[in-house]
């Protein structure tokens, strides 16, 4: 199998903390997950039903009080496998094993995150709360729809990630020191990420990024995956979500079983 990322390609994502791939993941890797995530989402869009896993935001502005953004722990025994057959897809993996330099590796977050038409709730300007202490520590994030500009794509400050985490209990004004006050839609540096059904956007941990309202008719949904590698996690010690690596690593290995399973004439990503 060829390498699915050139060397331009890994060092534009050191360099900007995130890298977009058009097209990583082919179509036919995505119907499932595509009626797997409409059925998360049909189960919770009335309101909360009891389940912590299904994620809410108030609409102040529009007066409704629970928008659905967020469906997390998708690797539960109790969620569709088709997500965790999409992580095992080998050209990802791939991906993946170059992006933490021939790393050992684990997902160790797996969350469906969306918007809504209309009630498309906002990501506020954040870093993701992980404490890294070996670069690379990064999110992936498949999409499942297009994310344009109207229908709130993510934004981010391309370099931030190489500022480290700042907790923003210690370091308040680090956000705003980026943003200079502006938010999600229109923050000055910050560059907006359109993307297509299929592709791939790599982000580092450490990347100031959000993204606005979706006041569009459009439905926008990404798949998250949060990668752990051993030489961070040895340094990480007892936090979250280094401490997990051991279990991650068997919900990927698990992944990587299951898919070959279904796909028996596939070569899987050989995970040690
Ligand atoms: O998909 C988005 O709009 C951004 C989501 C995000 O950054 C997050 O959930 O941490």
């Amino acid at each position: 199998m060829s390498l699915p990322l050139s060397a331009e390609q890994l060092g534009a994502f050191a360099r900007n903390g995130f890298l977009h791939v058009p097209g990583l993941v082919p179509e036919g890797e995505l119907v499932e997950p595509d009626r797997d995530s409409l059925e998360l989402i049909e189960r919770g869009v009335a309101g909360p039903f009891g389940d912590k896993r299904w994620r809410y935001q108030e609409d102040r502005e529009k007066g409704k009080e629970h928008c659905l953004y967020r469906v997390n722990d998708l690797a539960a025994a109790d969620m569709p496998p088709s997500f965790q057959v999409l992580l095992a897809y080998p050209r990802l993996l791939a991906a993946i094993h170059q992006l933490v330099d021939g790393d050992d590796f684990a997902a160790s977050v797996h969350a469906l995150v969306f918007k809504l038409p209309r009630h498309g709730a906002p990501a506020r300007w954040h870093q993701d709360p992980v404490k890294v202490f070996r670069f690379p520590v990064f999110n992936v994030d498949i999409y499942l729809d297009d994310a344009t500009t109207d229908n709130a794509c993510v934004r981010a400050f391309p370099g931030s990630h190489l500022a480290g985490h700042h907790d923003p209990a210690e370091s308040p004004n680090f956000i705003e020191s980026w943003t200079g006050g502006g938010d999600e839609s229109c923050a000055g540096g910050a560059v907006a990420i359109p993307a297509k059904r299929g592709d791939v956007i790599f982000h580092a941990t450490t990347l100031v990024h959000g993204s606005p309202w979706n006041r569009s008719e459009d439905l926008r949904r990404t798949i998250y995956f949060h990668i752990d590698h051993r030489r961070d996690v040895e340094l990480a010690g007892d936090r979250w979500p280094q401490h997990q690596f051991a279990q991650a690593r068997e919900v990927t290995a698990r992944a990587i079983a299951m898919r070959a399973e279904q796909r028996p004439e596939e070569q899987p990503f050989p995970y040690g």
